[in-house]
């Protein structure tokens, strides 16, 4: 991904000169979107991770969580691995509610956003997660509308009108598969290019963003690959959620340990939602009696190294989606 950038800022300075001439092909610029990939905190495993500290992207949620998944999901309800459209990692729009997550790109106003992204449901393939881009607060496009069986693609473009140096992209969740506002909307592989128009005769080239041209570096010699010390286990960090009066079932734990599988112990008990326990292998179980948003705190240990981590436990009041409806 970045040598594509490097290239596009590349044949931006050479095709912007300083005074441009009518007819003059328009110039192509990196604008700016950043870990359009997700791959940004790096070593995420499993699903249900959470952070707000993702490079580029931010949560409209109250709560300001974007979820990552990455390789050996295997999430309930769904009892199969969804690998990464690019890279090993992407987000569930859908974390804890039904809210959108954006990045905001600096833009030369009058040029062309062309985008482009991977979006797939996290249960199906009949039952479809719905989203929606939006640029500069205007929704582009229909609906997307896609099962969990394969990453759909999708792209577009948008004008960035006179005086907006700052364009908002958001990915706007419409609905989820399951019914259920902590389920859903995956989306990996968001690029953006910028399509600068050439200016009027005789007028200076708008300034054009460019990305440094960096040298290629010689390759060096194989590193030889060192075994990691023993670590603690990944902390618990999982995302679960469930309708008041059905068995919850689920697991906080992502595995990790570096001698067996790792313990997990509920540091504060009155955290946990009424009629819900958390077993020491990171098992959930028990039927929740009260809806809410429950956030668990969870040590993990393993071999004497232990970490702390959150569970999120959000409970819905409405009744679980029938299993047997018409797609
Ligand atoms: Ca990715």
């Amino acid at each position: 991904m970045k040598s594509k950038i490097f290239l596009l800022g590349a044949a931006a300075m050479l095709a912007v000169p300083a005074f441009a001439v009518p007819g003059q092909a328009a110039a192509m610029a990196a604008c700016g979107l950043v870990n359009g990939g997700f791959e940004e905190p790096g070593g995420i495993r499993g699903q249900g991770y959470t952070t707000r500290d993702m490079p580029g992207w931010h949560s409209s949620a109250r709560d300001g969580l974007i979820e990552v998944w990455g390789p050996g999901n295997r999430a309930d309800p769904m009892n199969f691995t969804i690998p990464a459209d690019s890279g090993s990692q992407y987000i569930e729009v859908n974390a804890t509610s039904n809210s959108p997550v954006y990045q905001d790109i600096e833009t030369v106003p009058g040029s062309t956003i062309n985008w482009s992204l991977a979006h797939r449901a996290r249960t199906g393939p009949y039952k479809r997660d719905v989203m929606r881009v939006r640029i500069g607060g205007v929704q582009q496009g229909p609906d997307m509308a896609d099962g969990s069986d394969a990453w759909g693609h999708y792209k577009g473009s948008y004008t960035v009108p006179a005086g907006q140096t700052v364009t908002r992209l958001e990915l706007v969740p419409v609905s989820s598969g399951t019914g259920y506002p902590s389920y859903g909307n995956f989306v990996d592989s968001v690029e953006v290019t910028c399509t600068t128009p050439a200016p009027p005769y005789g007028q200076p080239a708008p300034v054009v963003p460019v990305v440094p041209v960096v040298p290629p570096v010689m390759p060096l010699p194989p590193v030889p690959v060192v075994p990691p010390a023993p670590a603690g286990p990944a902390a618990p960090d999982a995302v679960l959620s469930g309708p008041v009066g059905k068995p919850l079932t689920g697991s906080v734990g992502t595995g990790g340990g570096a001698y067996g599988g790792p313990t997990y112990t509920v540091t504060d008990p009155s955290k946990l939602p009424p009629g819900v326990t958390i077993g020491s292998n990171g098992t959930v179980t028990g039927t929740p009696t009260k809806p809410g948003t429950y956030r668990v705190p969870v040590k993990a240990c393993d071999g004497g190294n232990c970490s702390q981590g959150e569970a999120i436990i959000v409970i819905h009041d409405c009744p679980e989606p029938n299993p047997y409806a018409t797609p």
